[in-house]
């Protein structure tokens, strides 16, 4: 992917004027600033809480207004322009939510990058985004972002600034956060928005190669956050937990935080997803609604059995990210007090929600029609025709907030975008007649493990370069606690039989982000071909997924 080339890109509707104008008409589009809300409640309620992190410091909404204005103006101060990009890749904090408010208030496009990503993934989007600043903290547990960001910088030398949250160290050149705030004068104008264009960018799971860079603008995110907000019936009593990486589209506005903050709501900041903090903070802050992937929802399910915390505030669980299973959805009502919402969404745009309405049948085995009346769905078949109704084909999506192109090359787009502007999302779905949707599948080679989602090739394409292997496939495999775990497929080169802790560690030493490393390794003499000689992945999936004992 080549770095931003078109202005086009940042600035102007990235959508066709005649789709623009009927989104604006309909009302999505409001031609707000993507912090407009904050500023609003500052106003409105400046002394109600906006922000709670996990040590319990807290933040009003005026108080959070008038720093996102400080930060935005010591980001300019600093050096930067409206237009440019900047990495933002930091825990669940404070400070993350002021930089990312500072960032779009000063038009510079925060660049989302989950802190589970290592140099391959930072690099890949730092160089497809021509970022020119990277945030870090300065760790997180024992992971050192300091030299990753040296790395970085060495390697990419138009990433000129760094801000380090926490203790700069020996990282030469680079500002801390404090700094940066204090260098605030808070005078000066900010930057008019212009609510077409990007705000800020989010990144996919990738299909075929690493992650790749999504443009949501102020007024597609906006309408994003609050269209959820309203389906989730969140207010201004609405308490949000976000215990998932806020860079990711769910926690991030879902409705998550954007959601709960375009509502006067309070929003609680789990430094992590372990059941002991989010138990705890559900209990301490009355937490009314929290996000989380099945994966962590069975380790919720487990500790809750020895757990006696009130959690009786918590009204709404929301799933999505992977297939929940219906037996799990049954549990959660019983075993954490609270309804289930399933929600089947992707950082391109289509969400889709279970509402409070359906059917508890619907609620438990569906993953929930879309969020607005003018998300235009099909269900083609391999050669794009629409299947019968109630039929399994690919789903393709165009709608107010779903975007018409990545940040790639026009052969990226084409493969991932139809002619008139529908995303192929390479999942492979059925509608029943309600209009919710039951995702069946993926159409691509991309493995969803514990909802982090990865291409397979991504992965072949290193260990291929490993002396011992000649050849390799990277499959998913069902797994009832991660949903699907990584499986390579090696055929040897010689005599030597690396073991999977090898294979891991030279992933490791490459730089791929831990959540994409094999968790079993088999090894066979040769791959097996489908007739047109491409490796067959569902033959090797049949192969594998039988030798996993039943549970
Ligand atoms: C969410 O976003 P992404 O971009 O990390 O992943 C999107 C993909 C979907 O295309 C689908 O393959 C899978 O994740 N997925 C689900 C699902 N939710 C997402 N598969 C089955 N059941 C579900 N409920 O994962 C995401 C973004 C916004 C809200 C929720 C999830």
């Amino acid at each position: 992917m080549g770095a931003l080339q078109s202005s086009r890109s940042e600035t102007g509707s990235l959508w066709p004027e005649d789709f623009a104008k009927r989104y604006r008409e309909k009302g999505y589009w409001t031609g707000e600033c993507l912090s407009q809300p904050l500023r609003d409640f500052a106003q409105t309620q400046p002394d109600s809480t906006a922000l709670i992190d996990t040590a319990g410091q807290s933040v009003s909404y005026a108080a959070l207004d008038s720093a996102a204005d400080e930060m935005a103006m010591s980001l300019l101060q600093w050096g930067l322009q409206p237009g440019q990009r900047m990495i933002v890749q930091l825990p669940n904090t404070i400070e993350l939510i002021t930089l990312f408010f500072g960032c779009i208030r000063a038009g510079i496009i925060p660049v989302m990058v989950l802190p589970t990503h290592r140099a391959r993934e930072v690099l890949h989007l730092a160089q497809g985004s021509g970022a020119v600043a990277y945030a870090i903290p300065d760790r997180i547990a024992s992971f050192d972002f300091r030299p990753l960001a040296q790395e970085i910088q060495t390697a990419l030398p138009h990433v000129t600034k760094l801000l380090v949250v926490g203790d700069v160290g020996t990282l030469a050149g680079a500002t801390s956060y404090q700094l940066l705030c204090d260098m605030a004068e808070p005078k000066g104008d900010l930057p008019q928005v212009d609510p077409s264009s990007v705000a800020l960018y989010l990144h996919s799971g990738g299909t075929s190669g690493l992650p790749k860079l999504i443009p949501r603008t102020h007024d597609d995110y906006l309408y994003n956050a609050r269209a959820s907000a309203e389906v989730c019936g969140m207010g201004a009593n609405t308490v949000y937990l976000a215990c998932l990486a806020v860079e990711h589209n769910f926690p991030l506005a879902c409705p998550g935080i954007l959601g709960a903050l375009c509502v006067g709501g309070v929003v609680v900041l789990a430094k992590n997803p372990s059941p002991d903090t989010v138990f705890g903070l559900i209990e301490r802050h009355k937490v009314t609604i929290t996000a989380a992937v099945p994966t962590l929802i069975s380790l919720w399910l487990e500790a809750r059995e020895f757990d006696d915390r009130d959690l009786s505030s918590l009204e709404l669980l929301q799933v999505g990210g992977a297939k929940l299973a219906p037996s799990m959805a049954a549990r959660i009502p019983k075993m954490l007090g609270a309804r289930v919402q399933q929600v089947f969404g992707m950082a391109e745009g289509l969400l889709n929600f279970t509402r409070f309405e359906d059917a508890l049948d619907l609620v438990e085995t569906s993953q929930g029609r879309p969020l607005c009346e003018d998300d235009e769905l099909r269900i083609v078949d391999e050669l794009g025709r629409e299947v019968p109704q109630g039929e399994v084909g690919e789903l393709w999506v165009r709608g107010p907030y779903t975007i018409r192109r990545y940040v790639a090359s026009d052969e990226v787009n084409a493969r991932a975008f139809t002619p008139d502007g529908f995303y192929r999302s390479g999942d492979l779905v059925r509608r029943l007649s309600s209009g919710h949707l039951i995702v069946e599948g993926r159409a691509g080679d991309q493995i969803n493990r514990a909802a982090e989602k990865f291409s397979a090739a991504e992965i072949e394409d290193h260990l291929i370069d490993h002396p011992s292997l000649r050849d390799v496939a990277v499959i998913g495999l069902p797994d009832e606690a991660l949903g699907q775990m990584c499986c390579a497929v090696i055929c040897l080169s010689g005599s030597d039989v690396p073991r999977l802790r090898d294979l891991r560690s030279y992933l490791s030493t490459r730089g791929v982000a831990t959540y994409k490393l094999p968790d079993r390794l088999e090894v066979v003499p040769n791959l097996l071909l489908t007739r047109f000689g491409k490796v067959d992945r569902k033959a090797l999936i049949a192969q594998f997924s039988d030798l996993i004992p039943a549970q």
